[in-house]
């Protein structure tokens, strides 16, 4: 017997990846879906029995028989609806970027808590298991001090000038793209890895494409590769494809990233670099079950996901024995079982990415913004 009744709303690829994860969750049941669609709402209602489908989200909002709602929406709809969610008392899982801007964050925040209810950010990328394994290496002191994080997030899905996303426009994505769709991702993991925080940092963002051509029909995320030579409306684009920044982490610890939407033959790469006065860690998406070792004084390792060699803390997020791979889908499933298992616990501390750690992505990419356009380094509060 499912015990806690949920929505879905929106349908597009995230939002599909969203119902596959709480499918897999023994104790949530997916009771309505809505999407300003309604054809596609209504074929994926019937392919997964899901009894009420809606075009405007705020009737399932009056439903005192949904418990949660999922925010699958374009970014600039996410405050809105997570207000709105809560206002109705329903606890939230909103995909990332939370809102597009630290005010909206912030004023999310204040109201999850002033109404009790759980809230999650989908910084879904924690939960693969050899990431969970470098945060738990970190927190047993095996790395040492933590002197340098590095490494990149790049994607070549956009490109070419005929690619083309609701990201794109800024009116729908916010005024960040590629940092705030993925940079973000990047710095959640550094800090959550490390347990440290940045502190300041210098970007320089660039937009390869001042001018972009968009198909006159609604496309899928990366489903663009697939189109043909088509009739394009030409488009001034004012988001970036890139990103590089320079940080500075903890007391002393120094760290470089680039975020990328324009690497060809990048499908979908976060890879991160630790390095301690101890040992070093890298972990590379392309890669998700292997853990690369760095040792000064033996032969550097490289293990592969294997319950039975993971720290005891980190063996919850693998579900599979060793040698049976997991991937993306998966990263959801074992972050919102942790959210759905917190809404029936109130006594259960979040183990899982919750509205502060949205906003405190917005508050670094409010910095990556404002030091690019100032061209100089920008100091960040540690909360
Ligand atoms: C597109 O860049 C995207 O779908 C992001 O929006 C997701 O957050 C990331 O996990 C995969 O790529």
């Amino acid at each position: 017997m499912k015990q806690v009744k949920t929505a879905i709303f929106g349908t597009g690829f995230i939002g599909r990846v969203h119902l596959d994860a709480v499918r897999r969750l023994e104790s949530v049941e997916a009771v309505a879906i809505a999407d300003t669609n309604i054809k596609v709402a209504q074929s994926l209602a019937a392919g997964f029995a899901i009894p009420t489908v809606a075009a405007d989200y705020r009737g399932i909002l009056k439903d005192p028989a949904v418990d949660a709602v999922h925010i699958c929406t374009p970014n600039a709809q996410h405050f809105s609806m997570a207000m709105e969610a809560l206002e109705a008392g329903k606890h939230v899982a909103c995909e990332k970027p939370l809102a597009t801007t630290v005010e909206e964050a912030q004023a999310l925040v204040a109201l999850a808590a002033q109404k009790g209810l759980r809230n999650c950010v989908c910084h879904n990328l924690r939960y693969y298991p050899m990431v969970q394994q470098m945060r738990r290496m970190r927190e047993a002191a095996e790395l040492g001090e933590i002197l340098l994080v590095q490494g990149t997030y790049s994607q070549d899905w956009l490109l070419y000038d005929s690619d083309w996303n609701w990201r794109i426009d800024s009116k729908i994505g916010g005024v960040s793209r590629c940092m705030a769709d993925i940079g973000s991702h990047w710095f959640d993991m550094a800090e959550h890895v490390t347990g440290l925080r940045v502190s300041s940092l210098c970007a320089d963002l660039q937009t390869f494409h001042a001018i972009r051509r968009e198909p006159k029909h609604a496309i899928e995320t990366f489903a663009n590769k697939l189109l043909g030579p088509e009739d394009y409306i030409e488009r001034p684009v004012d988001t970036e494809d890139f990103g590089a920044v320079i940080f500075h982490m903890g007391q002393r610890a120094r760290g470089a990233v680039t975020a990328s939407q324009v690497s060809a033959g990048r499908k979908n790469r976060l890879s991160i670099e630790i390095y301690g006065t101890k040992s070093s860690v890298a972990w590379d998406q392309e890669r998700p079950n292997e853990l690369w070792i760095g040792h000064r004084e033996r032969g550097n390792e490289i293990i592969l996901k294997d319950p039975s060699l993971l720290k005891p803390e980190a063996r919850s997020y693998a579900d599979l024995p060793g040698g049976h791979t997991e991937g993306y889908g998966d990263t959801t499933k074992q972050m919102f079982r942790r959210f759905y298992a917190s809404i029936g616990a109130p006594g259960m501390v979040p183990e899982y990415p919750q509205f502060a750690d949205g906003l405190r992505q917005l508050t670094i990419l409010k910095a990556e913004l404002e030091s690019h356009r100032r061209r100089s380094w920008v100091d960040i509060p540690a909360l």
